[in-house]
């Protein structure tokens, strides 16, 4: 299609902007733009199939409601908790509604997993190798800024969004990661680990969680050369602690919202918390995606709603990074494409099929 080589050209060039603004000179511009100048069907939400690995992958998208595909769009991808399916984390945290500037992706973990846990079924290469097919697939068919990825997750998602941030390939791809509650199986032998290769030096990462392991995050700031201690700010009557660290001159590169835990309150699950709530049963948070509202991981938690919006929170957190062009990074190469797999095709399913079987899945799951 001459049109669309075009446009790609233009894109490619600079002379079409981002959505989002102009870029600086040491920002990644790479990254497949084919999928620039094909129009996309934006009421659709058909998951996409990517052969990955021998395996049939799939993973939903949702499109910003302007959509236009001569520009690019940042994209989130979010991967869901365990058990569990994309659907979930999507209507857990409502993501596409907090980032309607972003192409928010939900992947599905096999047998309901990502790689890490002892119950995972994929092996960290497969599922390394599946999120990098996934963007590869994505730049065809949609109009990408490659210099703005990111990634968050749930639980086992966000033990697998930690795995991602260290690995020096397909993790470079991606400008910032928001883990959520996550349980860091992968990540779990110190700083110096070599199973943790980061992109580059500068390794931006929120994470939040109730009453957490806090290593992992010790090692990032030793990883990201992070000065110590951290600012750190309460709020919410002493039961939300921010922390920000300063890394290699730059603020905020690793931040940490801690939620103090509570048992469970006396009133019970369902119990809706009034945010202006002296209540301190009303601050709670152990394994959930933080949120204002009563949501699906709080209710199967037991839990009751949190003083801050993750969902929101990361956004802002997101919108200061950008993919830098190079990889001044002292511990490995990271200049080398993200490799492919070799069969690379896609199918589509039945939506209606799907979304029946999707639905049923989520009331089972919530009634467990
Ligand atoms: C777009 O997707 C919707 C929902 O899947 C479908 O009903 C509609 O026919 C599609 N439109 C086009 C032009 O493909
Ligand atoms: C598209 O929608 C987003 C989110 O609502 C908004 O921020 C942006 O300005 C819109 N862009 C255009 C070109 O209308
Ligand atoms: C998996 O690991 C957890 C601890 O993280 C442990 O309690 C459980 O017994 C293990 N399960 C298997 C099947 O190894
Ligand atoms: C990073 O992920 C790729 C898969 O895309 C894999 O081939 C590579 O071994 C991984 N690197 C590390 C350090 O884990
Ligand atoms: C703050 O916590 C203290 C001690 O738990 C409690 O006495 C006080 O009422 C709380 N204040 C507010 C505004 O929640
Ligand atoms: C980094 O990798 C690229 C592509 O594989 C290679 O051309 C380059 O020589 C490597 N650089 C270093 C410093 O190893
Ligand atoms: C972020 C957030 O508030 N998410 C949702 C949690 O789930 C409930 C039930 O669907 C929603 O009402 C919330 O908005």
């Amino acid at each position: 299609m001459r049109e669309h080589a075009w446009l790609s050209t233009l894109l490619a060039a600079g002379a079409v902007s981002s959505p989002l603004g102009a870029r600086d000179s040491g920002i990644y511009t790479g990254g497949d733009l084919s999928g620039c100048g094909r129009p996309a069907n934006i009421s659709s939400s058909l998951p996409h199939l990517v052969t990955s690995g021998g395996m049939v992958r799939t993973y939903t998208v949702h499109l910003p409601s302007n959509y236009s595909e001569t520009q690019q769009y940042p994209v989130l991808v979010g991967y869901h908790g365990h058990p569990g399916i994309g659907l979930f984390l999507e209507l857990d945290s409502r993501l596409d509604e907090f980032a309607p500037d972003k192409i928010v992706v939900y992947p599905n973990g096999v047998d309901q997993a990502w790689a890490g846990a002892n119950y995972s079924k994929a092996t960290v290469p497969q599922d390394l190798q599946f999120t990098a097919d996934l963007l590869a697939d994505l730049r065809t068919r949609y109009c990408i800024d490659s210099a703005r990825v990111y990634a968050t997750g749930m639980s086992n998602g966000a033990g697998f969004v930690g795995a991602l941030a260290c690995n020096d390939t397909v993790g470079g791809e991606f400008a910032a990661f928001a883990p959520v509650a996550g349980a860091y199986y992968t990540d779990a032998h110190g700083p110096d680990d070599d199973g943790c290769k980061p992109a580059r030096d500068l390794t931006p990462i929120l994470e939040f969680h109730g009453g957490a392991d806090e290593s992992v995050l010790s090692w990032w700031a030793d990883r990201n050369g992070c000065q110590a201690p951290p600012e750190q700010q309460d709020s919410f009557n002493d039961t939300v602690h921010h922390l920000s660290w300063t890394c290699r001159g730059s603020q905020g590169v690793l931040q940490h919202y801690k939620v103090d835990p509570m048992s469970m309150p006396s009133r019970g699950p369902l119990a809706y918390c009034n945010l202006d709530s002296t209540d301190s049963s009303c601050v709670t948070a152990e394994h959930v995606w933080p949120s204002t509202e009563p949501n699906f991981s709080q209710l199967a938690a037991g839990d009751v709603p949190t003083r801050i919006q993750a969902s929101e929170i990361m956004q802002d957190f997101f919108r200061r990074y950008t993919r830098p062009a190079a990889a001044p990074n002292t511990k490995g190469n990271t200049s080398s494409p993200v490799a492919r797999s070799t069969s690379c095709r896609v199918r589509y399913l039945d939506r209606s099929f799907l979304e029946a079987s999707v639905l049923l899945l989520s009331l089972l799951w919530q009634l467990n």
